[in-house]
């Protein structure tokens, strides 16, 4: 079993181990042949898991889940020499997504994001956090959070929701950068969180997109409401954005490829999670990664998500992510598998609640067909999940 408790042991791994579960809660761990006679005696079920590796539930803890339509199309025009920000730029990009989201109804979103969720959960996800961000305008950034929260009660999947304010600039607000800041800071913020919608904040800092005094207002509101932050950081330019979240005290700071040695000490100093996505490193062709090396030798907690949405990381599979976070960014497969359970309980501020496996943790476990643990970073499209238990009870 691997845990992922850091200790001497790779992966925090426990031979010849199981585990009992009471209600949600892992109530037990020991030497399988001791669980075994104690359930026998006790008159308590047991499910026989020998041959298989049990990890924590799988937590994708950065994804923009829900929206309407595609990119397809965005996708043959980069093909054909287009780059990202001449494509956004041009009005295309996140804007065209924001078109398809504001016309979609919220059964049409709930349907195409379970698809996509399910798609994830079936290589053992057990936690997911969704963001808003392709609404822009107050009444479908409601819709996205709330279908967000409905697939967490639909679903046996536990959700996060965030809330990406600042995304992009809708076109209605195009030489008012100031009225849309005040509304997405103010307002609409307050109306969202009112509504229990809200577990965080999360601003796309980048020259596409909002400048760090935009996003700095941005942030001081979310303070001011008791809201921790995400922030969208050092994706295509570094802005200082990691430097910012870190003054902020934000969960994470993610993307990264472009971050300084400042930014690095930054994260460092305040326990902020640098969360890695491989998937739109790989769909942008980039080629500069993040500075795994230096964020390692500081010390830097790093995730690795998804990030799946329409543009930059169409990516429904987090095993495929952990691949591409070793290949592409070199993590070794326990730095990976640590990144999408350990330090993404983190990045959502759960980490008292899931990420290891440990007594009095929840319940959420998944089984897999492998030799050892870092098969589950050596697939390329290969699932080797065989269960899945969420919050205590077997997903059928
Ligand atoms: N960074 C990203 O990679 C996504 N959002 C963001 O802030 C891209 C979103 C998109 O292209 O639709
Ligand atoms: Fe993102």
């Amino acid at each position: 079993m691997a845990t992922m408790v850091p200790g001497p042991e790779a992966y925090g791994n426990i031979a010849d181990s199981a585990l009992a579960v009471a209600g949600d809660r892992i109530a037990w761990i020991g030497r399988a042949s001791e669980g075994r006679a104690t359930a026998e005696a006790q008159g308590i079920p047991v499910e026989d898991a020998r041959g298989l590796w049990i990890t924590p539930g799988l937590i994708d803890c950065h994804t923009h889940l829900v929206y309407g339509g595609n990119r397809v199309e965005e996708f043959e025009k980069r093909l054909c020499g287009a780059s990202y920000e001449e494509i956004a730029r041009a009005g295309g990009g996140i804007q065209s997504t924001v078109n398809a989201t504001r016309a979609a109804s919220a059964q049409s979103l709930r349907e195409s994001a379970s698809i996509r969720a399910r798609r994830l959960m079936s290589e053992g996800l057990t936690t997911i956090e969704i963001k808003s961000g392709y609404g822009l305008e107050l009444a479908t950034e409601r819709r996205l959070l709330q279908v967000a929260r409905d697939l967490g009660k639909e679903l046996p999947l536990s959700v996060t929701t965030t809330y990406l304010g600042l995304h992009a600039l809708p076109k209605e607000f195009q030489g008012d950068r100031q009225g849309f800041v005040d509304l997405a800071s103010g307002a609409w913020l307050q109306e969202l969180a009112a509504a229990g919608l809200v577990d965080a904040v999360d601003a796309f800092c980048e020259n596409i997109a909002f400048t760090l005094e935009e996003t700095e207002q941005f942030l001081r509101a979310a303070r001011k409401l008791g809201l921790r932050a995400h922030v969208h950081a050092g994706q295509l330019s570094d802005m200082r954005a990691a430097e910012l979240a870190a003054k902020y005290q934000a969960l994470s700071a993610d993307h990264l490829e472009y971050l300084s040695e400042q930014g690095v000490q930054a994260l460092q100093a305040a326990g902020t999670v640098a969360v890695l996505s491989p998937g739109a490193y790989f769909t942008l062709r980039q080629t500069i990664p993040p500075p795994v090396p230096a964020l390692r030798q500081a010390g830097v907690p790093m995730a690795v998500a998804t990030d799946c949405n329409p543009g930059s990381s169409p990516c429904t599979s987090l095993l495929l992510a952990l691949n591409m976070a070793c290949t592409l960014f070199g993590l070794t497969p326990q730095e990976a598998l640590a990144g999408a359970t350990r330090n993404a309980a983190r990045a959502l501020g759960l980490q008292q609640e899931i990420g290891t496996l440990e007594i009095g943790k929840r319940a959420d476990f998944a089984l897999w067909r492998i030799d050892r643990p870092a098969e589950l970073c050596y697939g390329l499209g290969a699932n080797p999940c065989v269960g899945v238990v969420h919050r205590g009870r077997i997903r059928p």
